[in-house]
Order: structure tokens, then sequence, then C-alpha cells
């Protein structure tokens, strides 16, 4: 039942009309397409629409596996409630998940692993240039939206996360396609270990279609809305509102 009010609220959301006919990867609102997507974007994200909302980014197998895989951007937020909750392993340390959901929610660290879990080996490519391959295990975001319920307005997933540049909040979005895809992943493991402080403890998004950017470190909130406006500068993630990077950053 949930997970059919969870369906009907994706494509409610999307303004997907046609989902199961051959056209459906094109059928999002126009309104949708001008309000959050450049040209360029609009080519990526249309096309994966088209290939189809559920199609996976290659997996590769543990020979795979990058010897180093480079740490990017901050690593190590530095607000004192994140270093409480380093100091303290993370045990009263929660993640919150609230805005457009039937039921609010908060999910320990201990929950979330007693959630059937995913692992996958993927590669993640940054904007910056490099690429690596690593092996993530976390809860499918999509179960975590599937018991916390969403509303009918719910059109986005924003990721609140622990770090700052100069003040200003990282923060990353999906839309609920991707958010119910079954490699977008809430990871707390990195190549079967927990998830080192400098890839996002405790958890970390695997987005995996889309680049490094999007894939949120220190996440501890998570918040369903439908809008991106209200959201720091409102273009969906710290990068999108600093630089002008895509929102959709589909690989
Ligand atoms: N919270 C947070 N998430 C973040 C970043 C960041 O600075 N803060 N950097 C992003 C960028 S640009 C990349 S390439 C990846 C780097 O992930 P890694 O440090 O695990 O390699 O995290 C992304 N997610
Ligand atoms: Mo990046």
């Amino acid at each position: 039942m949930a997970r059919l009010i969870a369906r009907r609220a994706v494509l409610a959301g999307l303004g997907f009309s046609a989902i199961a006919g051959g056209t459906a990867g094109l059928a999002f609102s126009p309104d949708f397409r001008e309000m959050v997507l450049g040209t360029g974007e609009r080519l990526a994200y249309g096309t994966h629409r088209l290939i189809g909302r559920n199609a996976l980014a290659p997996e590769f197998t543990e020979a795979d596996l990058s010897p180093d895989f480079r740490t990017n951007g901050n690593t190590m937020p530095r607000s004192e409630v994140y270093r409480r909750h380093l100091e303290s392993g993370f045990s009263d340390w929660a993640l919150r998940v609230d805005g457009l959901v039937n039921t609010p929610m908060a999910f320990t660290l201990d929950a979330l692993k007693a959630m059937p879990a995913r692992t996958q080996i993927t590669r993640h490519d940054c904007v910056e240039g490099w690429s690596a391959i690593g092996k993530w295990t976390g809860v499918p975001l999509a179960q975590i939206l599937t018991r916390a319920g969403l509303l009918p307005a719910a059109r986005f997933v924003v990721f609140h996360c622990a770090d700052d540049f100069g003040g200003m909040a990282y923060y990353e979005s999906i839309d609920l396609v991707d958010a119910f895809h079954p490699q977008t992943l809430l990871a707390y493991a990195m190549n079967d270990r927990p998830l080192p402080v400098g890839h996002g403890m405790p958890l970390r998004l695997r987005v995996e279609r889309q680049l490094g950017y999007k894939q949120a470190k220190y996440i501890m909130r998570i918040e369903v809305t439908s809008t991106l406006a209200r959201t720091g500068l409102g273009k969906g993630g710290y990068w999108e509102d600093q630089i002008g990077y895509d929102w959709y950053a589909g690989i």
C-alpha cells in the first residue's frame, strides 16, 4: 500500500501521464523542464528518461576497484554538531526525513544498517576530470521514502549536509525518478568498511547516473519538497547555486 502511494506520487509529481507508453521518457511536463533544466542538461535528462527510469549505470567487479579513491570537496565538516557526533561514534545521530511526507521519521545508523541493503561497484566521475571505482553498501533511498510515505505534491528530494563552504551549507537534490532508481543508495559503507570521514561519514548519497558533485556526503537530513526555489539560492545544490553547474548532471 505504502509502495503504491509512493509510486503514484512519483508519477503525479513529475507529470508522467503515459509512463507505460513508448515515449514515457519524454512525457515530463513542460513547466518542470522550464523550471529547472538548461538546454544541455535537458538533453541528458530526456535521454535518461527515454532509456528508462530504471536503466542501470554500469557495475564493475572487485578487480576493477581503484586502489586509491581520492576525496574531493570537504573532507571534514567543521560544525560543532558534526564534531560531537564524530566523537561519540554517531551513536546518537539520526537521519531526519521530513517535508512532504506522511510521517516525518528519524533513522539511527543501526536502524539504517538493519534495513535490506544493496551493494554496488560503480564509477564515480568528478566534473573536474577524475574518476574512481568504488564499492558502496547502503539502503536504497526508495525504502526510506516508502517508509515515510510521499504526499501528492512531492517532486524533489533534498539532501542537507553537515558541511559548508564559507558558511553556505552543502546540499543537493534529485527528482523522484532518480530517488526511486534501484541504484540510488544512502551509503554507510565503502569498500566493505564503514564510510571514512573523508568520503562522507556517516551517510552519503550514491546516485550513479549523475556526476560527483551530486553524491552528497555528510547527510544529516532528507527533505521532500515540491520546489527547489526555497532551498539555498534556489538552483537545487551548492555548486548549482555558486557556479552554475547543471542541476541534472547526467553522465
Ligand atoms: N557534503 C558534501 N558532499 C560532496 C562534496 C562536498 O564538498 N561536500 N563534494 C562533491 C564532489 S565535487 C565530489 S567529486 C564528491 C567527492 O566524493 P569523495 O570525497 O568521496 O571522493 O563528493 C561530492 N559531495
Ligand atoms: Mo566533483
